[in-house]
């Protein structure tokens, strides 16, 4: 049986309950850190040393870093779909899986601090601006890629989409210019019809408005 821990309103934790969702695992979901708390406590730092959600066992295995549950959980329980089998198509999925992790996701998640967390008072309309410009620009090579695609490296849901989709809803959620990106647009809309995605991304954020302390 999978024990997986997190709050529900972590973008990391998100992508990564998402990725269990698609295996359709039995597991028990332990909400922890935020309001939560409980990422201190002995014996979640048995777990993980470095005190953060998510975190995901599986009888023995213990896996931290979302990137590394997600390829865990889609070597596991999704090979030949949400895992590419074949290294040379793998190589593909991950490159995008990567460069989504490093690159597109940083640049949402820096966004989302400055326009929604931050409280307003101390927000910086140029550093929105200029955080806004990165993203799209992010976004618009994502809409290169997607042209002629169902999805991002293919017609089938991949590690990739997971993490770079999970991006998706709070930027299409949030007061922010967008321009037309007529791919991402419609990614998005297949995306959301995935029951999993309903259930671990679109997840409202009202919660972490103003709000700096997690
Ligand atoms: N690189 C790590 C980041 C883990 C991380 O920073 N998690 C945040 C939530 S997104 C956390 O545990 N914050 C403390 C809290 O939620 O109380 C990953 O991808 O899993």
């Amino acid at each position: 049986m999978i024990t997986f821990y997190g709050r529900k309103s972590s973008d990391n934790v998100q992508k990564t309950l998402w990725m269990l969702l698609e295996t359709g695992q039995p597991h028990e979901h332990v909400e922890l850190g935020g309001k939560f708390g409980g990422l201190e406590d002995p014996a979640f730092l048995k777990l993980n040393p470095h005190g953060r959600v998510p975190v995901l066992v599986d009888g023995d295995v213990v896996v931290w870093e979302s990137t590394a549950i997600i390829r865990y959980l889609a070597a596991a329980y999704s090979p030949g779909t949400i895992w590419p089998e074949d290294a040379r198509v793998r190589a593909g999925v991950d490159k995008w899986m990567d460069w989504a992790q490093s690159r597109l996701y940083p640049e949402a998640n820096r966004l989302f601090w400055r326009l929604i967390r931050t409280p307003e008072a101390d927000q910086n309309a140029q550093k929105i601006a200029a955080g806004l410009e990165a993203l799209n620009a992010h976004l618009g090579m994502v809409d290169d890629q997607l042209a002629g695609r169902a999805y991002l490296c293919g017609d089938q849901l991949t590690m990739a989409d997971i993490i770079a989709g999970a991006t998706l809803y709070r930027y299409y959620e949030m007061p922010i210019a967008r321009p037309v990106l007529e791919n991402v647009a419609r990614w998005y809309e297949t995306l959301s019809q995935r029951p999993a995605y309903r259930q671990a991304v679109m997840v409202p954020f009202d919660e972490l408005k103003g709000r700096l302390a997690f």
